[in-house]
């Protein structure tokens, strides 16, 4: 508990007798067993597995901590990102605890206020860009090769490292990998980092199968979908509001390896899924998270057959980080009374009329 990716998988990870084993308690995520959407949708095994309660409130520190490990290894002297929110939040938050100055580039006006916050307490620098993610990343990118400040982008090979860890943890956990893994695809990397991890894992013989992966984007910001980058990637679901991924390749091998698939969801259905993993499973992940279980509901709506399947959702980050979306989205009002029991009975119990 709490020992963190790189103790807990040395031996599968790029750590060397070098490399400073250094956690923030990333990693050992949940993996809850639904108790209501499963059975509403004839799925016999439904699982998610709660990334929102890494230190940071989502998936990015398992990456993050490996890319920062490297980092203080080979005697970097500051970290820069592009982001939509998670991670600068993560590298922020590294930066902070190794002491190393952290530059985040993200556009203006598209970040969660909860990730804003994040990275400007853990003390980054932080760097609004009259631009879109994509073009903040394309800085970054050439920032990066110009200047001895090290990317920890996705792009950086050991961020897809430490992010495998969580396809480990979900065959450690069942005793075998799952039937179908749904996953949110922004910039690609996870679901790049989960294939490669249940590959290995079967390479290694911890597990016989492997998962079809089920990635989704959201609608308007679906480059992967649509086979050619979008200019203007929109969606409310602002962490994977990116419209040219970087490992765009990385997700259509782990698409076309599994049988699986890359596919779209609507704001509607993203907003729909977000609400029942709420209300019906006490799950508050972020809009983007819900983009996989939004991406299950759409599949059972088509007339796949989940029974006798064994499924994970990835819910890859906290809905803490937007409250004012949970309560816009809500449409519950709250109820105001006097001070006094008869008015709580009123509006309670006593109801009945
Ligand atoms: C909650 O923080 O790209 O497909 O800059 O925050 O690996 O990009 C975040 C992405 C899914 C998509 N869910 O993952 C960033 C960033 C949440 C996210 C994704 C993100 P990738």
């Amino acid at each position: 508990m709490g020992a963190g990716v790189l103790n807990t998988y040395p031996d599968l990870l790029p750590v060397t007798s070098a490399t400073p084993i250094i956690t923030m308690g990333e990693g050992d995520t949940p993996l809850v067993r639904s108790n209501r959407l499963g059975r509403e949708l004839g799925c016999t095994e439904l699982y998610f597995k709660l990334e929102g309660c890494n230190p940071t409130g989502s998936f990015k520190d398992r990456g993050m901590v490996m890319a920062i490990a490297k980092a203080l290894e080979e005697g970097t002297k500051a970290i820069m990102c592009a982001s939509t929110g998670n991670t600068s939040a993560s590298a922020a938050a590294f930066g902070a605890y190794c002491d190393i100055p952290t530059f985040v580039l993200i556009p203006k006006g598209e970040v969660a206020m909860g990730k804003l916050a994040q990275a400007m307490i853990y003390g980054a620098k932080v760097i609004m860009i009259n631009g879109n993610f994509d073009a903040a990343l394309g800085m970054v990118r050439e920032f990066t090769q110009r200047n001895d400040v090290t990317l920890v982008n996705s792009v950086n090979p050991h961020r897809i490292e430490g992010q495998k860890t969580a396809a480990f943890e979900i065959v450690d956990k069942l005793g075998g990998a799952p039937d179908m893994l749904f996953i949110p695809v922004g910039n690609a990397g996870n679901i790049t980092a989960y294939w490669k991890g249940f590959r290995e894992y079967q390479d290694l013989g911890r597990s016989q199968a492997l998962p079809r992966m089920m990635g989704f984007q959201a609608e308007g910001a679906a480059p992967i979908v649509r086979g050619e980058p979008v200019a203007r990637p929109q969606t409310i679901a602002s962490a994977i509001r990116i419209g040219n991924p970087a490992t765009w390749n990385g997700a259509i091998e782990a698409r076309d390896g599994s049988g699986g698939v890359i596919d779209a969801v609507s704001d509607d259905e993203i907003l729909e899924a977000y609400r029942l993993l709420a209300n019906k499973e006490g799950i508050f992940c972020e809009p983007a998270s819900a983009a996989s279980f939004a991406g299950l509901m759409k599949m059972h709506r088509q007339g796949m057959d989940l029974s006798d399947k064994r499924i994970v959702c990835i819910c890859t980050g906290n809905g803490l980080k937007d409250p004012d979306l949970a309560v816009s989205s809500s449409g519950g009002q709250t109820i105001e009374v006097p001070a006094n029991i008869e008015a709580l009975e009123a509006v309670t119990i006593g109801s009945e009329s």
